[in-house]
């Protein structure tokens, strides 16, 4: 409505929260989540703000912050960022490479790494960092979701190839409805609840064979009878870039969770795992399992997994209303 886009308020400590944002974003790409959750939050209260804050003021309201913005205040400039500030680029295109987190872009950086070009003929880099650099600017580009559609088709294709009772379907940002997408995530099962045991290797055998996988990143990951492959394709024709894909192979029995989880977003699942928690459940991407056992943060006894067979006996279960894909994203 009207009202709500008029209700963004000016910023009357943009010469404090414009610093402070720079400190947030370099403490992300330091690795240091906390810190630099507790500056953004710092940085919200002081944009609401309804006046130019004193020293006085932000003692009490951020008085976590009471030192920093102080001293942005008195000097105008904070030493903390002019250190940290020039690093944060060079960090952000580091970390930008798949298979390297904060903490290895942190790593190249103190051994004097600066370009790409650095990394490439210096770094000791591990596979899928290798084939992400190759694929540097193809992978920051996110995908029209009807790509995702064809690349959903094409892993579709392959699995009905082998067996017309396969089911395949894209999760993740696709199923949620989103404009564009990261990677597509395929989720693979069988109702019959035997007969996905083998489609992982020879789905993957047979993209292969197509031309259509042209890297893997993480060939298998396993944990039990879910299987999981990460890897990159291409449609085929002129003018196709490089887009990751996640392949998931999963037991009948374990299809709704699978679902709920690759469905997301990795926030939505964070709070349906926070609830599950304080409901004695336990919640992973296998199962919803009740009446477990914790001692501490230590988890003695796993519990009974709970017949989840759609993803609506979750909300059930845990006693909330149903929430489609798409109004799944916080
Ligand atoms: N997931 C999660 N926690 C993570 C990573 C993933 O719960 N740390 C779950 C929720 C995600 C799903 O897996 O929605 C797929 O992961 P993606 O990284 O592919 O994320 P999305 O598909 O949601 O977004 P994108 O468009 O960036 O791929
Ligand atoms: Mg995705
Ligand atoms: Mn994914």
């Amino acid at each position: 409505c009207a009202q709500s886009s008029q209700s963004t308020v000016d910023n009357h400590n943009k010469h404090i929260t414009d610093k402070l944002e720079v400190l947030a974003k370099a403490y992300t790409h330091h690795g240091d989540r906390w810190r630099a959750l507790g500056y953004s939050k710092a940085v919200n209260a002081l944009k609401s703000y309804h006046k130019p804050i004193t020293s006085y003021e932000v003692g009490y309201l951020v008085p976590y912050l009471y030192k920093m913005a102080d001293n942005v205040m008195e000097s105008g400039h904070l030493r903390k960022i002019d250190h940290l500030g020039e690093a944060v680029p060079v960090l952000e295109m580091f970390a930008n490479i798949w298979g390297a987190g904060a903490k290895t872009a942190q790593l190249w950086y103190t051994q004097g790494f600066r370009t790409l070009e650095d990394i490439r003929t210096k770094a000791n880099l591990n596979h899928s960092q290798i084939i992400g650099l190759k694929h540097y600017d193809d992978f920051l580009d996110r995908m029209p979701r009807e790509e995702a559609a064809a690349i959903e088709e094409t892993v579709k294709e392959a699995a009905q190839f082998l067996d017309p009772g396969l089911l395949a379907m894209a999760c993740g940002s696709y199923s949620r409805g989103k404009d564009t997408c990261g990677d597509v995530d395929v989720l693979i099962s069988h109702p019959d609840g035997k007969s996905h045991r083998g489609v992982f290797s020879k789905v993957l055998q047979s993209l292969h064979q197509s031309g259509f996988l042209t890297d893997d990143l993480v060939s298998h990951e396993e944990s039990g009878e879910h299987k999981k492959y990460m890897g990159v394709c291409r449609l085929p024709g002129p003018g196709r870039l490089h887009r990751r894909l996640d392949v998931i192979v999963v037991p009948y029995g374990e299809f709704a969770c699978s679902l709920m989880y690759f469905t997301g977003s990795a926030h939505f699942n964070r709070s349906m795992r926070a609830l599950a928690k304080a409901h004695v459940f336990c919640l992973s991407e296998h199962s919803l399992n009740s009446d477990m056992l914790r001692q501490g943060s230590l988890k003695v006894y796993g519990g009974t997994p709970r017949p989840t067979l759609t993803e609506k006996d979750f909300f059930t279960h845990l006693g909330i209303s149903f929430r489609e894909p798409q109004e799944r994203d916080w």
